[in-house]
């Protein structure tokens, strides 16, 4: 340290002695230091490291952007998958641009820190920040070259059984049921066209006032439509459709929001859909953003138990329960069904916070008493006990159970928890729900504290799906009666169909006052576009072969089109039993997502997305299937290779 010369003052030092210097200098180190501790260690040092560091100094951690390799990898990916599609190559999708876009879409730990208020969550992501580093340290060290511990997607394509697209794009050979394949392929093109015409970068589309539509489901995030339509678009070969809204995602897709938004829709859609967009094409676009995404959903996890509540504000993290979900209360079916989207982030970014958070979910359910077996649909996230106890398969509980068959198929049949809790739910829903109606339709009643109300949702209805897909790992004895079972109820739902007049299933239906597979309360009577009975009937077709299930897609295609196809795109109705069809005004976004998806592999080979390969999320978004042991036999091939 250097003292200035005052005139007047030795130099000696302002005439002190040596003693007092040394203690003066030591004071001052002291106090150096005391601030210096301050900035590092105090718990909300990022304001003071902003003050004191440049920008650069406090730059986020990347969380497992795509290394050089990837990139490598993707500019190298046969041509013939792309060519085969169409792609156009990104715009200036050089190495370069490549790297600046994984820069650019590094998720920022500090903002993560910020947004956090204190207590064991906040522990939580302090842990996970430096697990953050140490993920974002070996992505760098496979950029050069060092490691190969990051997701690799040529890794990962030699590790399906099958091509995703088949060997011919799942074209059927027989020309009736390729014909209506192409009769689907239509309607998602005029879905697509008109949402394009009037409504793009809207959420949805309002066919009749030929305007878009925004909500508040999404957080201020926009273009769900196309997020959605992304994979569909893609395997139908609708090329320019798919180009066009990549290049939305690319130059508009704008995820900095500020809004309240359901994680649940977020995760399922947004995430769900760029996760799938990516296993299908490779494209690092799409996997960059759904991280980014992903990263912005963890503050919710942010409560006593690790149970997240339901809304949360994308830009500061705050998150809240329902206002109508009881006592505060989260949801079954929505903080159940994150499982597989945030298994995937874990995978692609190799930052384990992402699973760790469900697992956390998982062990909890897993633990809990449930009464008769069953889990009720309201959860406090502060105290971890059930709030009410109402069951059901359809609404409110749904997706949870579909996301333990589906993790454990994901997971390559590893994971024994998932599979363990889905069969005794599944016995405990046989034991106390499913019913027979006295016109011998099988149904799932739902449960109020032990009293049982004869009503099933058109949500309910993807159970038929689910129960298929699960049967054959069932105990052996139990097989063919679950294969039975899914069929009784997607026979039942199919009746709730035949039943109306427009051959189109209304919101509920019942089995009591003499009802059976019919709505009798006026506001049950409507239906919105929405997908769980054709979704039973294309997996019980994948299963079965019967030649049922396609004749029974195509009556709701012919239907589709008498009743929802409207001058500038398709719309909900509001009384399926009246052939004067009042419209909505709404094209779900999930009817680009998930109906028409599902009727297109109904008319399709079977090998077009594999179900050896694939999982579909809950809005019919494939994600693959997380083969470990090919994985890293293939990273040991590649470093013997390159040694
Ligand atoms: C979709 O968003 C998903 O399938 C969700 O799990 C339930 N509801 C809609 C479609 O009906």
């Amino acid at each position: 340290m250097v003292f200035r010369k005052l005139p007047g003052v030795s130099a000696s030092g302002m005439g002190l002695r040596l003693s007092q210097k040394f203690v003066f200098l030591l004071f001052l180190s002291g106090l150096v230091t005391l601030c210096f501790g301050a900035l590092f260690f105090l718990p909300d040092s990022v304001r003071l490291k902003r003050i004191f560091l440049s920008k650069t100094e406090i730059q986020p951690v990347t969380v497992g952007s795509g290394s050089e390799n990837d990139v490598r990898e993707h500019l190298k990916r046969p041509k013939d998958q792309d060519q085969q599609r169409g792609m156009t190559p990104g715009k200036g999708e050089t190495g370069s641009k490549l790297k600046s876009l994984n820069r650019k879409s590094s998720v920022s730990h500090e903002a993560t820190e910020e947004r956090l208020a204190g207590g064991k969550a906040q522990e939580d992501l302090t842990l996970s920040g430096s697990k953050t580093e140490s993920a974002s340290e070996k992505a760098t060290s496979t950029d050069r070259g060092a490691s190969s511990d990051t997701f690799s997607f040529q890794k990962f394509q030699r590790c399906l059984l099958k091509p995703a697209l088949g060997r011919d794009n799942g074209n059927p050979a027989d020309p009736r049921t390729n014909a209506r394949r192409e009769k689907v392929k239509e309607m998602m093109k005029f879905a697509w066209d008109n949402y394009k015409q009037y409504a793009w970068g809207k959420n949805e589309l309002r066919p009749l006032t030929k305007n878009g539509h925004i909500g508040n489901m999404f957080g201020g995030l926009r273009g769900a439509s196309i997020i959605d339509s992304l994979d569909t678009l893609y395997i139908m070969g609708l090329m320019e459709e798919y180009n066009d809204a990549k290049e939305w995602v690319q130059t508009s897709l704008d995820l900095n929001s500020n809004g309240e938004a359901s994680l649940f829709e977020v995760n399922i859609r947004y995430v769900g859909g760029l996760l799938a967009a990516y296993y299908l094409t490779g494209d690092e676009l799409f996997k960059n953003k759904a991280m980014e995404l992903g990263e912005k959903l963890l503050p919710a996890f942010n409560t006593p138990t690790g149970i997240p509540r339901g809304v949360i504000n994308l830009g500061s993290g705050t998150s809240w329960s329902w206002g109508w979900a009881s006592a505060g209360s989260s949801i079954l079916a929505e903080f159940g069904t994150l499982h597989l989207e945030f298994v995937h982030l874990t995978e692609l970014s190799n930052n384990p916070i992402y699973k760790e958070k469900v697992m956390n979910i998982r062990k909890l359910l897993n633990k809990i008493e449930k009464p008769h077996g069953l889990y009720p649909n309201f959860l406090s996230p502060v105290s971890g006990n059930w709030v009410q106890h109402h069951v059901s398969i359809g609404g409110l509980g749904d997706s949870f159970y579909e996301y333990l068959i589906k993790s454990y198929l994901m997971s390559d049949k590893t994971d024994e928890d998932a599979k363990s809790m889905y069969y005794s739910a599944l016995e405990a829903i046989e034991a106390n729900l499913v019913q027979k109606s006295p016109g011998g339709l099988t149904y799932l009643a739902e449960w109020r504290g032990g009293i049982l109300d004869h009503k099933m949702g058109h949500l309910a209805c993807f159970s038929g799906g689910m129960i298929g897909i699960g049967a054959d790992d069932g105990a052996q004895e139990k097989r063919q009666h679950y294969l039975d079972l899914a069929a009784e109820i997607t026979h039942t739902c199919h009746e709730s169909y035949t039943r109306s007049n427009t051959k189109l299933g209304p919101e509920a239906f019942r089995f009591d006052s003499g009802a059976e597979a019919t709505a009798t309360r006026l506001s049950d009577r409507y239906y919105i576009l929405r997908p769980e009975v054709i979704e039973s009937y294309m997996y019980m077709w994948r299963l079965t072969h019967d030649p049922k299930y396609r004749e029974w897609g195509w009556e709701a295609v012919e239907a589709l089109e008498q009743h929802c196809r409207v001058e500038s795109g398709f719309s909900g109705i509001r009384d399926v039993y009246t052939m004067t069809v009042s419209h909505d005004n709404m094209q779900q976004s999930f009817f680009l997502s998930e109906t028409l998806k599902y009727l297109y592999l109904l008319f399709s080979d079977d090998d077009l997305l594999p179900l050896e390969d694939w999982v579909f999320n809950t809005e019919a978004h494939p994600l693959p299937i997380i083969r470990k042991s090919c994985l890293q036999d293939e990273a040991t091939l590649d470093k013997t290779a390159s040694a």
